[in-house]
């Protein structure tokens, strides 16, 4: 059975972007693999996290995925930190990852900015860690956004170095899971920047949780240019926020671009802000209400971490004690 692995940072709260870019497509993925659904608490403290917040949103996170559609007993959710092997094989990994590899990501380059001295060796370390999270479960396949794809490329690198050091066959080259649809959404504020978690601006992003009058009154206040919506694909060149906001109304919507470009060629923004906000409201809406039945009862979504870790770290325990084996530890 083809085995997917994903996750998401309990960073904040989630966005219209980790809707569209990642939850929606794993929710089609469960039909078909073996699915496990990561909250990837030990990638979030890569930058500073306030403890409590962090608890806060790793529960929010799991009430999301379920909220979403993800079916807790079908799949496996779990937060990272509850099972060991993803830090002892990031270690195990890491020895055998050359620094030049990493001196390539630019995640780390955009994250650490000009302050590289002062960027935590976890955060350059990062994609190492993304590797352990993959290979710990031998998974064949990883749905990645577009910003993923780097660091998914640099998990097959070290898989293949790992079983080349070895001379064993042992981790199998983990697949990218692509979405023709793959939404890349943009910011509110900026449709040059993706819409984020961790951008300060409350204004950037449409977040999970927020009620309809929120989503609405974000929309409203979407950042637009001066012309009318153009009449053909082409006409949306230069125009990053007509281009983002029509790209999230495509996907809500289910439609091509070139459908909602021809339903509002020529149309004011506007008009179109209002249809696009009805849409985000009916799809949304019963995503929110969900997650706040679900946020209401943290023993149970308590109780879905646990059961998730003991399946996750059972199965990564498993391989994890092969892996020692290979590398030579010996267990007395
Ligand atoms: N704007 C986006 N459009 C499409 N997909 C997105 N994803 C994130 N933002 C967008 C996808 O969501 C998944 C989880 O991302 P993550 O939380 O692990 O980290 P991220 O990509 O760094 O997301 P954020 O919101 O920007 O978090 P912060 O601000 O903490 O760094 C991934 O599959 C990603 O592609």
């Amino acid at each position: 059975m083809n085995r997917i692995f994903s996750g998401i940072q309990p960073t904040g709260n989630l966005h219209l972007g980790n809707y569209l870019g990642a939850i929606r497509n794993w929710v089609k993925l469960q039909r078909d693999f073996e699915c496990i659904f990561c909250i990837v608490d030990l990638h979030a403290i890569t930058v500073p996290q306030e403890p409590a917040a962090l608890r806060k949103a790793t529960r929010e996170v799991t009430a999301a995925y379920i909220a979403c559609g993800i079916d807790p007993d079908a799949c496996t959710i779990f937060n990272q930190s509850t099972v060991r092997a993803h830090a002892e094989l990031a270690w195990t990994l890491g020895c055998l990852t050359p620094l030049g590899w990493l001196n390539r990501m630019t995640q780390f380059k955009e994250k650490a900015g000009k302050q590289r001295d002062e960027a935590g060796l976890g955060l350059y370390a990062y994609p190492v860690l993304m590797a352990a999270d993959i290979l710990a479960y031998k998974a064949t396949h990883v749905p990645v956004g577009e910003d993923q794809k780097q660091h998914l490329e640099l998990a097959r690198d070290i898989a293949g170095a790992f079983n080349r050091r070895y001379g064993v066959e042992f981790f199998p080259l983990p697949e990218p899971q692509i979405f023709g649809t793959a939404t890349r959404v943009m910011s509110l504020r900026d449709g040059t920047r993706k819409m984020s978690k961790s951008e300060p601006s409350e204004q950037s992003r449409i977040n999970l949780t927020d009620d309809a009058d929120a989503i609405a009154q974000k929309i409203r206040r979407a950042k637009t240019d001066p012309h009318s919506l153009p009449d053909s694909v082409k006409g949306l060149e230069g125009r990053a926020e007509a281009e983002n906001l029509m790209g999230i109304y495509a996907a809500l919507t289910d439609k091509s671009i070139e459908a909602v470009v021809a339903e509002f060629a020529g149309a004011q923004f506007s008009t179109f802000k209002g249809a696009l906000a009805d849409v985000a409201v009916a799809v949304l809406s019963p995503i929110t209400a969900e997650m706040n039945r679900l946020m209401a009862d943290p023993g149970a979504i308590d109780a879905v971490l646990r059961r998730g870790a003991e399946r996750a770290g059972a199965m990564a325990d498993g391989y994890l004690r092969e892996i020692y084996e290979i590398v030579g530890f010996l267990r007395p």
